[in-house]
C-alpha cells in the first residue's frame, strides 16, 4: 500500500473532466477492488506449502524388486530443519518399517534409504518441512514383484507419526482476520482520499 500521498494529483484530472461527481464510486470501487485483490493476495500464502511433484517408484507404479531408497521431488526447497522434522516411513504390506535411517534432504527432494527383501503393496507415508517452515505430508504407494495394484494401505495413522501430527489442513483463520484486517484499512483509507477530495472540491 503506498502511503495516501497521491490524491491530490490525481483530483485535476477529474476535475477537469467536470465529473467530481464521479469520484466517490468510482474511488470506492477502486477501494473494493484493492480489498479484494488484499483479501487474495493475502490467502495466498496458505496455499503456497511446498507440494509433492513427483515420487520414485511413482506412486501406483510396480517395480522388479525393493529399491535401495525413495525419493520424493517437491515444488519448492524442504526445509531440514533437523531431527526427524521431515520423516519417510516406507512399510510393507503387514506395516512393517523397511526405512533405515533419517531421511535426507537435498534441495527439493527427500531421500530415505530402504532395506529388505519385501514384495506386494509398499505404502510410504512421509511428512516434510515446507519452504515456509509449516510441514506438510501425505502417503503414495507402489508395488514390488507380481502383487496386483497396491492395496489401500491399512497401516496409515497408527503404525507412522507422519500423517498424524502434520499440518494436513491450515487454519485459514489468521489469514482470514489478517484478510479482514487489511480490507478495514484499505476501506479507512478510500473513505479518507474521497473525504479529502470532496473537501477540496467543495474550496
Ligand atoms: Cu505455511
Amino acid at each position: 500500500m503506498p502511503p495516501p500521498a497521491t490524491p491530490g494529483r490525481d483530483l485535476p484530472a477529474v476535475g477537469r473532466a467536470g465529473r467530481l461527481g464521479g469520484v466517490r464510486p468510482a474511488a470506492a470501487l477502486a477501494a473494493l477492488a484493492l480489498a479484494a485483490l488484499a483479501v487474495l493476495g493475502v490467502a495466498a500464502p496458505a496455499s503456497a506449502h511446498d507440494q509433492l511433484l513427483s515420487t520414485s517408484p511413482e506412486n501406483g507404479s510396480h517395480v522388479d524388486a525393493l529399491p535401495a531408497e525413495v525419493t520424493l521431488t517437491f515444488n519448492d526447497l524442504v526445509t531440514d530443519a533437523g531431527g526427524d522434522a521431515n520423516q519417510v516411513h516406507v512399510l510393507d504390506s503387514s506395516c512393517t518399517r523397511l526405512d533405515t535411517g533419517a531421511a535426507k534432504v537435498v534441495d527439493n527432494t527427500i531421500t530415505q534409504q530402504v532395506h529388505g527383501q519385501a514384495t506386494g503393496p509398499i505404502t510410504v507415508l512421509w511428512r516434510a518441512v515446507s519452504r515456509d517452515g509449516h510441514p506438510v505430508s501425505g502417503e503414495f504407494s507402489f508395488t514390488v514383484g507380481d502383487g496386483q495394484a497396491a492395496a489401500s494401505p491399512s497401516c496409515a495413522a497408527g503404525d507412522a507419526a507422519p500423517a498424524a501430527d502434520a499440518e494436513q489442513g491450515a487454519s485459514p483463520l489468521p489469514w482470514v482476520i489478517a484478510g479482514i484486517v487489511l480490507v478495514v484499512v484499505i476501506a479507512g483509507i478510500a473513505h479518507l482520499l474521497i473525504t479529502r477530495s470532496r473537501r477540496s472540491a467543495d474550496q
